[in-house]
């Protein structure tokens, strides 16, 4: 795409057809190799000399940082800095809510687990923002695990103002509300886990030497934790273990494609680890036994069904799953080639200021939290708002599988953190973004060092769709405008699996939210003599066979996200277009009341529109044969046809909850039952789940159905919480790495604009008088610095 590209695959196309040339004439006239050579080694030196030259006549691609300042601190919305982090976590010292700023190490001490800003109050914003009100302070909400307290528990505080002397540090659990036993993961407790088990291992040494192609631990194996949740009730905390071969070079890289047939169950409740034990072993799903000898026992007296794996197999454990080219195959034709690239060729059109991006009349704020991901707030599209707040809430990925340790495993990832941490980087270089994508910084608070750290994980850039956004031709007219649109892109990275979020907003008022998932499967032993499977022996009632011992369990993958629309002002309605098919007089009575259809209807039957005002909290479930479209529209603004203006949401391609109530985690996941749930918003109302439900699934505390309690929500400020997601059977296309799928939905411009809004672009028009002819500005030719060194020809 740029000069020296083109200039490029010119000369490969020169260079093709004389080869051609040479071909042809080593066929006719037997004797054109040598001919052809000579021709082939002119041209080469011929066009390089050409090429030298271009360079020099070409100027290089002007540049300008889109970055006016990184200032986080003076915003309401952007995340929290590494300083305001450290600020909140001595304020809490201050207050002896911990005791040290150490690292934590110990169950028994109080230590902070996780920090991201605490949501402004709306009000406060709203009156800051449009009608110069006092500046919202920065508070941090903060998690400890406190383990020093008695009872020990969980508790959030909320910490602020940041940058200012004196930051006050306010409770916002009550002391015993999270029980310290539903409390999420963290590498303290994994540190005692592993002392524990280790012991485990040293009995089962021979049987894992047998079984698993003598593989010894820890040279070979590591034990993989996190098949939650660790119990029904938040006062139970029993955490189930797996035993796996670790492919990759750092044992702290989880391979969870080779877990082993070979599980066990922490009893791990308080603080008292010389309390915890090892219980419910299984081997090759034989079980319980009571401890690790027990097991030993049997295994040695041959009073079980025993696997061997192959010989050898331990050598093939990291080709299998290390995602690197396979170089036993040629390249595919030109794939030496450098590929097509987007470029700038006027510089950005964008610009950053702290969080805050303007383009193309588009204004918003990026705000981004260790737990819940990503999330925008204060949309407006040329002066207007749209959005208040649409955020990332949870990723709920439910498993199933016929082993041990990994039968129904659910994961609430934000338990986890979406954006939490632990890589040096998180934006991959020329392959997440475009080489001139701005990468702006988010940090987390690592529970284990007790320090903050900082990520590059948000990218932003314009891009060439390559695409028209819109076109026609006509007989005395052909026009269209060439879609470029700008992108937010933040990839983050759970475990095995890598999800990319992404906002794109376009020319004419659409914006799109999407997430993909791509990285490992989590894989569960394939036993071929399991004796739940039938005869045919590639898969289980549970997934394919993906490997010599991998299966892909069936689970999903569903988002939640808060949209939070603001229609101009905080005071809207929630409207259903339902689509109806029904007689011509069915139709024309939902306005009128007539006895009989007029005669100029062709047919008796027509479709027709039936419009309803949602008036209650409720969740509402897509259903292909019952057609709605949802609208989030202002009653009180009209466009210039007289129409409420509003919004659409239209959901993208995405499946549905397949569990029904029956499962005992549906309460604690309730959000997954619906596709789009509108509710009165609500401070107390941040997220779609509670961190430390999926812990106490029996009676869990901040889930969607206690926020659906019928309040009225008409001309009122509503939160439309989305749910998008798929289903995933994992094939052998998945191994080692899934690629990209994709869902979201899109906010599309529902009687909001008077016109399509994008006719104050530049455009293609050309009309048969050429009159109004109308072209893109054009891109001078020009080269990137960047890309210079990389071309040969330069
Ligand atoms: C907490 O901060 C206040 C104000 O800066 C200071 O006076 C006080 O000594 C501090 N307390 C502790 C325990 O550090
Ligand atoms: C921890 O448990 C062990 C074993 O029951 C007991 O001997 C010890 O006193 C306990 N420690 C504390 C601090 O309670
Ligand atoms: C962003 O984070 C990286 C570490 O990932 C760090 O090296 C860099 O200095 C940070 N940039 C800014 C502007 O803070
Ligand atoms: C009109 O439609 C109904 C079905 O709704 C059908 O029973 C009836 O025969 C139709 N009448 C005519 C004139 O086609
Ligand atoms: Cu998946």
């Amino acid at each position: 795409m740029v000069a020296e590209t083109a200039q490029k695959s010119a000369i490969s196309n020169r260079i093709a057809k004389i080869c051609c040339c040479q071909f042809l004439g080593a066929l006719i006239f037997a004797i054109g190799l040598a001919v052809g050579l000579t021709i082939g080694i002119y041209v080469y030196h011929g066009n390089k000399r050409e090429s030298f030259s271009l360079e020099q006549q070409t100027p290089q691609c002007p540049t300008r940082n889109p970055i006016i300042d990184l200032d986080y601190e003076s915003s309401v919305f952007a995340p929290l800095t590494t300083r305001e982090m450290v600020q909140a976590a001595h304020s809490l010292l201050n207050q002896s809510v911990v005791s040290s700023l150490d690292a934590a190490i110990d169950l028994r001490q109080n230590f902070i687990l996780c920090m991201y800003l605490h949501a402004p109050e709306k009000v406060k914003v709203i009156n800051y923002l449009d009608n110069g009100g006092p500046k919202v302070g920065r508070y941090a909400k903060v998690y400890v695990q406190r383990g020093a307290a008695s009872p020990p528990d969980v508790m959030a505080y909320k910490v602020g103002p940041l940058g200012s002397e004196t930051p006050t540090v306010t409770p916002i659990t009550k002391e015993g509300d999270i029980h310290f036993n539903a409390r999420t993961y963290d590498t303290v407790e994994l540190a005692y886990y592993d002392k524990l088990v280790k012991k485990d291992m040293d009995i089962l040494a021979p049987l894992m030497a047998e079984s698993f192609d003598g593989a010894v631990y820890p040279r070979d194996l590591y034990i993989f934790y996190f098949n939650g949740p660790p119990g029904y009730r938040a006062e139970e905390r029993e955490t189930r273990f797996v035993v796996g071969f670790s492919g990759f070079d750092d044992k702290n890289d989880m391979d969870l494609f080779h877990l082993l047939p070979l599980s066990g169950t922490i009893h791990c409740p308080g603080t008292n680890s010389s309390e915890w034990y090892t219980y419910s072993f299984y081997y090759l799903n034989q079980g319980p036994y009571q401890s690790s000898s027990k097991l030993m026992e049997a295994y040695s007296h041959g009073r079980m069904r025993k696997v061997k794996l192959f010989k050898g197999f331990r050598e093939t454990i990291k080709s299998r799953v290390f995602p690197i080219r396979d170089e036993r195959k040629p390249l595919r034709n030109f794939a030496h080639q450098p590929g097509s690239k987007s470029y700038q060729p006027d510089g950005p059109r964008y610009t950053v200021s702290g969080t805050k991006v303007r383009w193309m009349d588009w204004q918003f704020h990026i705000g981004a939290g260790q737990m819940r991901g990503p999330s925008l707030f204060d949309v407006r599209f040329q002066g207007e708002r749209i959005v208040y707040e649409l955020s990332s809430s949870e990723i709920v990925v439910t498993y199933a599988s016929d082993t041990s340790a990994q039968n129904g495993i659910i994961y609430t990832d934000a338990s986890y953190g979406l954006l939490g941490g632990d890589f040096p980087t998180l934006i991959l270089k020329d392959t997440d973004c475009p080489h001139y994508a701005t990468v702006l910084n988010t940090s987390y608070w690592s529970s284990s060092t007790q320090t903050p750290g900082q990520l590059q994980s948000i990218c932003i850039f314009e891009v060439d769709g390559q695409e028209p956004l819109w076109r026609h031709n006509s007989i005395s007219f052909a026009a269209g405008l060439r879609n470029r649109f700008l992108i937010v892109r933040v990839p983050t990275v759970v475990g095995n699996y890598d999800y990319i979020y992404e906002f794109k907003f376009q020319m004419d008022g659409k914006m799109f939210t999407t997430v993909s998932a791509t990285g490992y499967i989590q894989a569960a032993f394939w036993d071929a003599d399991n004796p739940h499977v039938g005869s045919d022996k590639t898969k289980s009632p549970f997934g394919y066979r993906v490997s010599d011992y991998a299966m892909g369990p069936i689970h999903d993958h569903t988002f939640g996200f808060k949209v939070d629309m603001d229609i101009i002002s905080s005071s809207n309605t929630f409207k259903l277009i339902n689509w109806k098919a029904g007689s011509i007089l069915e139709a024309l009575n939902t306005q009128v009341n007539i006895q009989e259809a007029p005669s100029y209807f062709v047919y008796n039957q027509t479709r027709f529109i039936k419009w309803e005002t949602l008036r209650q909290e409720k969740g509402l479930k897509l259903n292909y044969d019952d057609q709605k479209f949802w609208t989030v529209v202002n009653e009180k603004e009209k466009n210039k046809w007289g129409v409420e203006r509003g919004f659409q949401i239209v959901p993208l391609h995405t499946a549905a909850q397949t569990l029904t109530e029956a499962h005992p985690a549906m309460k604690a996941l309730s959000f997954t039952k619906y596709h789009c749930a509108v509710t009165k918003r609500k401070e107390e109302e941040q997220h779609l789940t509670s961190m430390h439900d999926i812990n106490r699934i029996l009676d869990p505390k901040g889930h969607l159905d206690l926020m659906l309690d019928k309040e009225g929500i008409v001309n009122e400020d509503l939160v439309t919480w989305l749910t998008v997601g798929f289903l995933h059977v994992p094939s052998s296309e998945d191994v080692p790495m899934t690629t990209k799928v994709q869902t979201g939905f899109m906010l599309k411009p529902f009687n909001f604009f008077d016109r399509t809004a994008s006719f104050d672009m530049p455009e293609y028009f050309e009309s048969s008088n050429h009159e109004k002819d109308d072209h893109e500005p054009a891109p001078e030719t020009c080269y990137e610095e960047k890309y210079k060194k990389f071309c040969k020809y330069c």
